[in-house]
């Protein structure tokens, strides 16, 4: 399946502002634009995990937009996600790619290029990089690489048609300046950015989501 990975939400329900649900939230950045989801628990257990996956998934039917697992190969198939995401320390690729249907997408998050080059011989469908910029999100177990550190890892992607999504840190403030910055000396491009914290976190995800969008729109128009 073809995604559109250009705006991609990354949920973080811990970090929901007083008075905002989940749902509500989702269901609003979905209208502000969010073109992917990926449901990222780490906190919760199976039940919750799995409760959380199949609501989330009927709200991104409703606006045909893609659900993407991150962690748990079993939640994937329980709820027929579009998709996967893995870490470095996650079930490895061939293995998850042995137990998903065909066709099921596959990411993993690289932050040096041996992740990206092992992404390559695993035949992934995009590479999530970074962190870009600091973020109190996740606890990050290595430094980030700013935006000339995305553009090395996309140089890394040359020949290939795997997609990539830098992620850590961004929002309306530093997109553009992602997006720019991190354009390759070769001229490979992101193909999209992740957020957590700039929707999950904010009291209007709607806007939140359409600011990014917006930008992201002008970029893309801007070849
Ligand atoms: N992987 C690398 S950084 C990060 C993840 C999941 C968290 C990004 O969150 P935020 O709030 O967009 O900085
Ligand atoms: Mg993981």
């Amino acid at each position: 399946m073809a995604i559109d990975f250009s705006l991609y939400l990354v949920t973080g329900r811990e970090l929901l502002p007083p008075g905002k649900e989940y749902l509500e939230s989702l269901e609003e950045a979905l209208q502000g634009g969010v073109t992917v989801v990926q449901i990222r628990e780490k906190k919760s257990d199976t039940l919750e995990f799995l409760e959380i996956a199949q609501s989330s998934k009927i709200l991104c039917a409703k606006y045909k937009v893609p659900l993407i697992i991150n962690d748990r190969i079993d939640i994937a198939l329980a709820v027929q996600a579009d998709g996967v995401h893995l870490g470095q320390t996650d079930m490895p690729v061939h293995v998850a790619k042995s137990l998903l249907p065909a066709g099921t997408v596959i990411g993993v998050s690289c932050n040096d290029t041996d992740h990206v080059k092992k992404a390559i011989e695993d035949e992934v469908d995009y590479i999530g990089i970074g962190a870009v910029w600091g973020t109190t999100t996740k606890k990050l177990t290595s430094p980030v690489i700013g935006a000339r550190g995305v553009g090395s890892l996309l140089q890394a992607l040359d020949g290939t048609n795997i997609k990539a999504i830098a992620i850590g840190g961004i929002n309306s403030t530093n997109i553009l300046r992602t997006l720019h910055g991190s354009v390759s000396s070769s001229g490979h491009r992101l193909d999209g950015i992740a957020v957590v914290s700039d929707i999950m976190a904010s009291p209007a995800p709607r806007s939140a989501a359409q600011r990014l969008k917006d930008t992201l729109d002008a970029w893309v128009h801007h070849f």
